[in-house]
């Protein structure tokens, strides 16, 4: 019986974890909760985001990621082209010195071709972020539903 309660809470605390942000520091930089949007089985592609904030004097660049969950990871951003959105790969991403860049919804993303599968809503999958001055940052993101509540001044669409 005390087995029992104790798989219970453990698996309850799990579930909760889930709901928190997860956040990782690598240097002067801080990455918060990488994330992305649970996408329909025959998707072809998912997207994957995040914020990272920069408490150094000196700006830092994403240079690139990857991960075992993708055949292939970009670099995207969304840009406008007359009245439509289309999204075209960057070669690297600023973090600005005391600054951040965010990757959210119709702005930064990276875009995962080649799944090996879809995700679903409460998994995990590891990735790893290459930064020019921090060097490599694995960090694993949470697959969900639904866009975390954004506290932030990313724009929606
Ligand atoms: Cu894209």
């Amino acid at each position: 019986m005390k087995l029992i309660k104790t798989l219970l809470l453990a698996a309850l605390l799990a579930q909760a974890g889930q709901l928190f942000a997860h956040e990782y520091d690598a240097g002067d930089l801080h990455i918060e909760h990488p994330w992305s949007r649970e996408m329909p089985p025959t998707a072809p592609t998912a997207a994957a985001y995040f914020a990272v904030q920069n408490k150094g004097a000196e700006a830092d660049r994403l240079l690139g990621v990857d991960t075992p969950a993708a055949g292939k990871a970009e670099l995207h951003e969304h840009v406008h082209a007359g009245e439509m959105m289309k999204m075209q790969q960057v070669q690297s991403v600023e973090i600005p010195a005391g600054g951040e860049a965010r990757f959210a919804p119709g702005g930064y993303h990276v875009m995962l071709f080649d799944l090996e599968k879809q995700y679903r809503d409460g998994e995990r999958f590891p990735m790893t972020l290459h930064f020019e001055k921090a060097g490599d940052v694995a960090v694993e993101v949470v697959v969900q539903k639904e866009a975390p509540a954004d506290k932030g001044h990313g724009h929606a669409h």
